[in-house]
């Protein structure tokens, strides 16, 4: 009975085993994977779009090369995403509806523009960094397929946050000009970045929960602070400086309710190209009809 059910969930989640799909699990727990996981998946896909800004001016050959090759990563964490939420009985076509409509958020980072190339390095120093120290705890998360995309997506991660720190690096030693657009760069980057956490703890409404069901490890405060340790020492070494003050909790409030500087270019951006992807779905529903979906070819 559910008595039992519940008990049987509550000692997995203490005896830190994970929870699959077949599994049973509260419904609010369900619901709140699914809110989590769909704003992530659909942080990544929309996340594209401030860096692809950049790939037809990138400075040289090898620097597109990376470029394409990391915004293309973030396309596949968005699958990873969708696919792992799929699997708690939503569909990747329903959660792209809820984002389209508005009625699912994506990360408040991706409503800044990209003014500079500088900005390339600094969403790859930063976002990325701030990502990978959110995401590293998610590893251990209670939901199985969430903990083990989140293993290969830090891989990756990773790997772009070098790539933005080595392109910051070149820049910081190069020409004044270059300096000051790196430091410009940082300047503008830095508070979105911290704001990435979530509100400050006690303006957290989900966090008791969801540390309660082990799926988040640590408080967001926590890993804001944790995340601003470890770049400090990283800014010395890029010959660059970090803003000082407060977080304008203000500003998060206002980008959540949709009039930071890019929602309406972001979210018209990523319908837009959903509407212009129509006949590739069309296309594959078409060619599993022909072939049969499921059966060998
Ligand atoms: N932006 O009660 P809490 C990436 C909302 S990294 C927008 O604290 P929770 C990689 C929250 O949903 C970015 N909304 O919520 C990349 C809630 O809304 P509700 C994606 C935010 O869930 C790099 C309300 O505020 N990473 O994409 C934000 O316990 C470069 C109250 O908040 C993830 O999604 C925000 N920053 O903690 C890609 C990580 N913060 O339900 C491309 C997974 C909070 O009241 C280029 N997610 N909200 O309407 C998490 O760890 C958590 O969901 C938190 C929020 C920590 C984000």
């Amino acid at each position: 009975d559910e008595a039992a059910r519940q008990a049987a969930f509550d000692a997995a989640v203490a005896a830190d085993e994970r929870i699959e799909p077949r599994d049973w699990m509260p419904d609010a727990y369900r619901a709140s994977l699914v809110r989590q996981m769909a704003q992530h998946a659909h942080s990544e896909i929309i996340g594209m779009q401030p860096e692809a800004n950049w790939i037809t001016r990138a400075p040289s050959l090898r620097r597109k090369a990376i470029l394409m090759a990391k915004v293309q990563d973030e396309a596949g964490h968005g699958l990873y995403l969708y696919s792992a939420a799929e699997t708690l009985g939503t569909s990747r076509e329903e959660l792209l509806d809820k984002l389209h409509a508005g009625r699912q958020r994506y990360s408040s980072i991706f409503n800044y523009p990209t003014l500079t190339w500088a900005d390339v390095g600094a969403i790859g120093w930063l976002v990325d960094g701030a990502a990978i120290t959110n995401q590293v705890p998610l590893c251990r998360c209670s939901y199985g397929p969430y903990a083990r995309a989140m293993v290969r997506i830090c891989k990756e991660e990773s790997f772009h946050q070098r790539q933005g720190y080595e392109l910051l690096l070149a820049l910081s030693r190069g020409t004044p000009a270059q300096h000051a657009m790196a430091q410009d760069a940082v300047d503008r980057w830095w508070w979105p970045s911290l704001m990435m956490f979530g509100p400050p703890d006690e303006e957290s409404g989900h966090s008791a929960q969801s540390m309660a069901w082990k799926i988040k490890r640590h408080s967001n405060d926590e890993l804001r602070r944790r995340f601003i340790e470890i770049s400090g020492p990283q800014a010395d070494a890029l010959g660059l400086t970090l803003p000082t003050g407060e977080i304008d909790w203000d500003e998060f409030k206002e980008v959540l309710k949709g009039n930071g500087p890019c929602n309406e270019q972001r979210i018209a951006q990523r319908r837009r190209a959903h509407e212009e992807g129509a006949w590739v779905r069309d296309a594959a529903v078409a060619y599993a009809a022909k072939h049969g979906e499921g059966k060998p070819s």
